[in-house]
């Protein structure tokens, strides 16, 4: 998108795009009949929760740039979840999409089994006090409320690993979107299975021993102190440059770079994508940057719901990357989950202004977007959910953490595969590749047993931590 689109109202740039599509859209008739607005906008409801069916990939970027509420997206059945007001319904059907009525509320509200900010926070306090050798609590920066003397919210970290430099990085983050309950409890629950599971658990202790790992669970207090009280909260809270009826900046498009605001976000600032008044403008993507400038992390796992997807840079453009690690590490990361993979832009949407798109930009960070749950979760799953996510989301997690120091060895074969055509191991730490024993001593204290296995190749795999005994 050009600057000069950019400055049009958002009412003129929705009708340009759909001019531009050739008004119906695509030029394609719609599939199926849509809901009429009287009936989905009855008793004056001045917004409605739809299914929207598309049928070309312009018209699935039609609507990722017409600055709607996308909640998520069913990409092999081409179907998009969203709330639209009345005048957004009349804007998709000029795209030639099928909207149809989604019996879903627009929240469900808010199940109490999901933490808090309050109990996040204490949470990781409570992990930090216990081991104190092991993580620190970070303050880095503070929600857009604090800034304003308005509220006290600060972005917290857990930074876990034992005491010393050069060590690889590794970055979680959750709820750049608010509402996206689940994404804090990915990050929560693995600062707990780190910190609880060293000392017992060999790949934990192994990989917390030479990691230096960073989480953060809730990068927008603010909107989660909101969609705590139910509300469908996704951006900051910022009222003074973002909306008013839809308050706030899209964190996930506040990134200032590449081409921030050029694609995929919005100039209103009551839409749901809104970029904010300038690259890097709200204080907690100020914070996420000032953090990854600082720490550079080799892996950022970036948590979002939900689309059941994996996703890399770029999305700012349809080009591939200039690393060919993205797309290796993120099929594989995929495979573990059993989300779908692949280049944000053509997979998903296009957007300027993710944190993906930043760090792998200025950082050359292996920087992914996870997409949590599939098109019937929704945002708000009941709190039982959780552990179903977290079954598919350690695997990934903690796949990110054995290939920190060498990422490449996502093309290598697992320990006990039929692509391990041999094996190495390294007692206590892991050692220079090709150096490792080849068989287990008898005898001695209780050891870290590295082991990576090598293909016909000779391409190295990932580790494997276990105990000698
Ligand atoms: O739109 C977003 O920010 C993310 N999806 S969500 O439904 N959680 O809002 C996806 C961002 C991934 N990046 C691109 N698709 N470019
Ligand atoms: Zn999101």
């Amino acid at each position: 998108m050009n600057f000069a689109r950019r400055s049009l109202t958002w009412t003129a740039l929705t009708l340009s795009l759909a001019t531009a599509l050739g008004c119906g859209g695509t030029g394609l008739a719609p599939r199926g009949t849509s809901v009429p607005a009287s009936a989905l906008f009855a008793a004056g409801a001045r917004e409605a929760s739809v299914v929207l069916s598309y049928q070309t990939r312009a018209q699935l970027r039609a609507l990722g740039e017409s600055g709607i509420d996308t909640e998520g997206v069913d990409v092999k059945n081409h179907r998009l979840r969203a709330v639209l007001t009345p005048a957004q319904y009349d804007m998709v059907l000029k795209l030639g999409v099928t909207v149809m009525r989604d019996a879903r509320p627009v929240r469900n509200g808010y199940d109490k089994s999901y933490r808090t900010y309050t109990q996040a926070v204490s949470d990781l306090r409570a992990l930090a006090t216990k081991h104190p050798e092991l993580a620190e609590l970070v303050d880095i920066g503070d929600g857009w409320e604090k800034t304003q003397k308005k509220a006290d919210r600060d972005i917290v970290a857990l930074h876990i690993g034992k005491k010393g430099a050069g060590k690889p990085v590794v970055l979680f983050a959750g709820c750049h979107h608010a509402r996206e309950l689940v994404t804090p409890e990915m990050v929560l629950k693995m600062a707990k299975h780190l910190v609880d599971g060293y000392g017992t658990d060999a790949e934990v202790t192994g990989l917390v021993d030479t990691r230096d790992i960073w989480l953060v669970p809730m990068v927008n207090p603010d909107g989660h102190a909101l969609a705590e009280q139910g509300q469908n909260q996704r951006k900051n809270t910022n009222i003074v440059t973002g909306g008013k009826s839809r308050i706030g900046v899209d964190l996930n498009r506040n990134y200032g770079g590449p081409e921030w605001s050029h694609i995929g976000s919005s100039n209103n600032a009551e839409s749901d994508t809104f970029h904010g008044k300038a690259g890097f403008s709200e204080p907690e993507v100020q914070a996420m940057r000032d953090l990854m400038r600082r720490i550079k992390p080799t892996y950022l796992l970036t948590f979002h719901s939900f689309s059941n997807i994996v996703l890399w840079p770029w999305g700012y453009t349809d080009a591939p990357p200039p690393d060919k690690r993205l797309e290796i590490v993120g099929k594989k990361l995929g495979e573990l989950s059993g989300y779908d993979a692949g280049q944000s832009g053509p997979a998903l949407y296009p957007t300027a202004g993710d944190d993906t798109d930043w760090a792998f930009a200025e950082l050359g960070t292996l920087a992914y977007t996870v997409e949590i749950g599939g098109f019937s979760d929704g945002f708000d799953p009941p709190y039982s959910k959780v552990a179903k996510f977290w079954e598919e989301n350690r695997p990934m997690m903690l796949f990110s953490l054995r290939t920190a120091d060498n990422p490449a060895a996502a093309a290598g074969p697992e320990m006990g595969t039929a692509k391990a055509k041999g094996a190495e191991h390294f007692f206590g730490r892991p050692g220079v590749t090709g150096a490792g024993l080849k068989s287990l001593p008898v005898g001695g204290p209780r050891q870290l047993v590295w082991s990576h296995a090598q293909d016909a190749n000779g391409t190295w795999g990932p580790w494997s931590i276990t105990w000698s005994r």
